[in-house]
């Protein structure tokens, strides 16, 4: 008997929360710290699939270092962790209120995500070269060597802008420090990691890349062309997922969480991945140490998927209280990363709310000092300074081609003269 055929229809996935009722956040499937087994590095991809669906967890509710993951590593090493996540922690939240005061246009927080970029810097060794998305910001303000104050002129696009105004605000480049430009074209950098990787390689140099993407831009092609050429070449490459549960509006099961981990993308294209508690600063040294140490040793690409939560809006341009609920970061069921390593050392007697206070306020006041530097050299928006109309023809070339000289010279004859912009050439 022939059956009746149904109306097909689609899946279309929703949120478990919304403004006005709390998430049921039993979607996140968390296991217990310390449950999660650690394989040595040169399992094979295929054995990691469990790894892909459980949570790699070391600090337990009592901000103990419990189970196989738990790293080795000095005291020192985990103050200066906890010193970069406060510092980084100010930086945005003094920047957040530029933004505000119409210092700036524009600016994007990583509150809540601190541990994941801070964490892993600490895992790679000076040349290697990451890759990041907007919300790595972390993998600067961890390091010394980079001028506080000229972060800010870059959010300011002022004479001292290293980037010269011809970047989005956050969308930093530090070569030196290992730190590639920004794309504002999501995923894009995804593919570059695994290529820069795979030149390394060439090269028989000994650096690795370390790719950077949200759960949103998973769902851009880039994203799982990037797998493929790791996978196939062995790319000697970390890549890192960072789940924070929200691409702007969009729920992360709208790009494929759901039914499925981001993790087990990469378990399913042959690489070994990792699913790892992102607000635990020793969960995610332990796998950044474990992913690079297979990077190095020509055993191949790892995929890490950070599970953590965008306490934040998405950019000063978002309001998260149109699609989520307002109380959501403070019910995740991982908690603050900040809290949670302080939990930790003050456990271990080397840290006490004292010295938390008196860090707190050092780097509150570091920023303000940088931002009143930063000040110093103007910007469009503190006194209507643009930089001259050269600049957009510069750079490129060495020697400019006689086309460009000419669109300069036309450029040149519609351009305000300095008399009638009096910030001009400042
Ligand atoms: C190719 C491309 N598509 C869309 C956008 C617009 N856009 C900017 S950020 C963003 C959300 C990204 O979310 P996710 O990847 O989860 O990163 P998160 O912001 O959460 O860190 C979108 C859609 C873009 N910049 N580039
Ligand atoms: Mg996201």
């Amino acid at each position: 008997m022939k059956s009746t055929p149904l109306p097909l229809h689609l899946h279309v996935p929703e949120p478990t929360g919304r403004p006005g009722h709390g998430t049921d956040f039993s979607y996140l499937h968390v296991s217990p710290a310390g449950a999660v087994r650690k394989p040595p590095v040169n399992v094979a991809a295929a054995d990691t699939g469990d790894l892909a669906r459980t949570l790699v967890r070391v600090l337990d509710d009592e901000g103990h270092a419990v189970g196989p993951w738990a790293p080795e590593v000095d005291a020192a090493l985990l103050q200066r962790g906890l010193r970069a996540m406060l510092r980084t922690r100010a930086f945005d939240a003094k920047m957040l209120i530029a933004q505000r005061q119409k210092k700036i246009s524009f600016y994007m927080q990583c509150l809540g995500e601190e541990a994941i970029a801070i964490a892993h810097a600490l895992a790679l060794s000076p040349g290697d070269m990451c890759f990041p998305t907007y919300r790595q910001q972390g993998l600067l303000l961890v390091r010394d060597d980079i001028d506080m104050a000229e972060l800010i002129c870059q959010l300011m696009s002022n004479g001292r802008d290293p980037m010269k105004g011809r970047q989005l605000p956050v969308m930093y480049s530090y070569k030196r420090a290992g730190f590639f430009s920004i794309s504002g074209n999501l995923a894009t950098q995804f593919i570059q990691a695994v290529g820069w990787g795979m030149a390394s390689a060439i090269k028989g140099d000994t650096k690795i890349a370390s790719a950077w993407i949200g759960d949103g831009a998973t769902a851009e092609s880039d994203f799982h062309t990037a797998l493929t050429f790791a996978h196939v070449y062995r790319a000697p490459v970390i890549l890192n997922v960072v789940n924070n549960q929200w691409a702007i509006s969009t729920f992360q099961a709208i790009a494929g969480g759901e039914a499925t981990t981001f993790a087990a993308h990469g378990v399913g294209c042959g690489i070994a991945s990792l699913r790892v508690d992102g607000n635990d600063f020793l969960a995610v040294l332990a796998a950044s140490r474990w992913a690079a140490e297979r990077a190095r040793r020509n055993l191949g690409p790892t995929l890490i998927e950070w599970l953590t939560y965008r306490a934040g809006a998405h950019s000063t341009s978002d309001d998260p209280s149109r699609y989520r609920p307002a109380d959501d970061a403070k019910r995740f069921p991982l908690g603050d990363p900040i809290a949670r390593l302080k939990q930790h050392l003050i456990g271990l007697g080397v840290w006490s709310d004292a010295q938390h206070e008196e860090a707190r306020k050092e780097f509150e006041a570091e920023v303000a000092a940088a931002l009143k530097e930063a000040e110093r050299h103007g910007g469009a928006l503190i006194d209507g300074h643009t930089p001259p109309i050269e600049s957009m023809f510069e750079d490129v070339y060495k020697d400019m081609p006689p086309h460009l000289q000419d669109q300069l010279r036309q450029a040149r004859a519609f351009a305000p003269s300095p008399a009638n912009n009096p910030a001009a050439g400042h």
